[in-house]
């Protein structure tokens, strides 16, 4: 019962949207966020301290156990396709669609569609799944950018209250997924640490209920 368990969080919004859950459940940070350079900061609860690292690497700390768990949005995990964590709970935070987006009709003529994403796997799936050949791009930012100027046909990216799309003059065309950011495990500390566990994991589940 006296094993120590770190928490994985997203920086950027999810970070925004889970400080105040972990307030309530008396794991606030010891250490203002904003301004430390801490990277591995204790919390009020003496067995719990917390990571704060980019979300594409949320899966990968918990994955090797470097994190006990997790706090990343469900796209980041889709996208990592990390299927060795245990996907506990949706916490209901940071809530977005993933779709495509583009044009209303986009043209391709006789070459492949070309879709650009930082989506690149989740995309590839999508696709295949509808039978259709697309030739995926790469990026790591500014989705809307690139049909505008011909980089590419459509984009897959999250959409939340649609402004973005609509301030470049494109729309949402599909949806691929709901998003909202979950709380993930490592298989190995839900057995090692099963007590400290429980304990964490039930807080999560009665602040969400409560
Ligand atoms: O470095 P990078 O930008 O990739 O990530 P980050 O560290 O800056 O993270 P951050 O803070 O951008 O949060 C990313 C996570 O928040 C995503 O993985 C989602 O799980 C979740 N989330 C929820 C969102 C949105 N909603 C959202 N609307 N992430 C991004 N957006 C962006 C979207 O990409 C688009 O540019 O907001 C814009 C769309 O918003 P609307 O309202 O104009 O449609
Ligand atoms: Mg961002």
């Amino acid at each position: 019962m006296n094993d120590k368990i770190t928490i994985a969080i997203s920086k950027g919004r999810i970070l925004a949207d889970t400080l105040p859950v972990l307030e309530k459940m008396g794991m606030a940070p010891l250490e203002d966020l904003d301004t430390t350079r801490k990277l591995l900061i204790d919390t009020e609860h003496p067995q719990v301290r917390v990571v704060v690292v980019r979300a594409t690497d949320v899966p990968t700390y918990v994955q090797y156990g470097a994190a006990d768990l997790g706090i990343a949005g469900k796209d980041v995990l889709m996208e990592s396709g990390s299927e060795s964590l245990y996907e506990l709970m949706d916490l209901d935070i940071c809530k977005c669609k993933l779709m495509v987006a583009g044009y209303k009709e986009p043209k391709h003529g006789a070459r492949r569609m070309r879709v650009a994403t930082k989506y690149v796997h989740v995309a590839q799936e999508y696709f295949a799944q509808q039978g259709k050949q697309v030739e995926i791009i790469k990026l790591y930012g500014s989705m809307e950018l690139a049909p505008m100027t011909d980089l590419a046909d459509i984009i897959v990216d999250l959409v939340d209250t649609g402004n973005t799309l609509r301030a470049n003059g494109l729309e949402p065309l599909e949806h691929i997924a709901d998003i909202s950011s979950r709380l993930v495990a490592n298989k190995a500390s839900m057995k090692v640490k099963f007590d400290t566990m429980q304990t964490v994991v039930e807080q999560f589940r009665q602040h969400l209920t409560a």
